[in-house]
């Protein structure tokens, strides 16, 4: 397939759809669904929600181009063995990782609140890579994965855009991957994150990265 070119900033984005994958981060419940971990520490999940719709139609449309997709989601095993204390602790919340919520233990594996949401569920053959950590590289096999398929450049959706994502597209930076983030497909509990941590991955020319939106992704990919 020849390189496409998808309408960006801080310029367009090229990328060849046999060598890209969509990397979708953390759209769990418990991070956008009431009664989960995300609402344990505070925030209001609702705005997140509005993230689902234009993913599910960049999904739908990577499916089509056959192209490589990877869900990842945060949590821990259920004796926390893989939880650093200091995660545990930080924030002091009322309710803690591990702890019985409304979705079963917070952020725990094999638990309702820890899966992906239903509207983005993931199909036989997608990756899914279980995180401990916000970096979605860190103490995982995802760069082997993405090495081993010859993928070079990442489209990254998902939760929460200043926490997990911009980790995670920071990584991909120095690991020499292309990321395109899509401003619509990737929310914040806080606007004025969402902003900053879209600005900084564009600023100085891209110095992580690019960013887009869902149209023009999809009309990149629908050719
Ligand atoms: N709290 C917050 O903004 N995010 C997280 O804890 N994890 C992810 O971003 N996935």
């Amino acid at each position: 397939m020849a390189t496409r070119a998808m309408k960006a900033e801080p310029y367009e984005f090229d990328f060849d759809p046999k060598a890209t994958a969509l990397l979708i981060i953390d759209m769990q419940r418990d991070f956008v669904e009431p009664g989960g971990f995300g609402e344990s520490l505070g925030n209001d999940v609702s705005i997140l929600r509005k993230t689902i719709a234009p993913t599910r139609e960049v999904l739908e449309a990577c499916r089509k181009a056959g192209m490589m997709i990877i869900h990842t989601r945060e949590g821990h095993r259920p004796d926390l063995s893989d939880c650093p204390p200091s995660k545990m602790e930080r924030g002091r919340p009322s309710r803690k990782i591990g702890d019985d919520g409304a979705m079963g233990r917070l952020l725990v594996r094999g638990e309702k609140g820890h899966d992906i949401v239903p509207e983005l569920y993931p199909k036989p053959g997608e990756a899914v890579i279980d995180k401990p950590g916000k970096g979605a590289f860190y103490a995982t096999d995802l760069e082997l994965i993405l090495r081993n398929a010859g993928i070079k450049t990442l489209i990254v959706c998902g939760v929460t855009t200043e926490v997990c994502v911009n980790t995670t597209v920071r990584e991909a930076n120095d690991r020499g991957f292309n990321c395109v983030v899509l401003e619509d497909c990737v929310g914040s509990y806080f606007p004025e994150f969402q902003r900053a941590a879209l600005a900084m991955i564009k600023a100085q020319g891209g110095i992580f990265g690019w960013v887009a939106d869902s149209k023009s992704a999809l009309t990149a990919l629908r050719g």
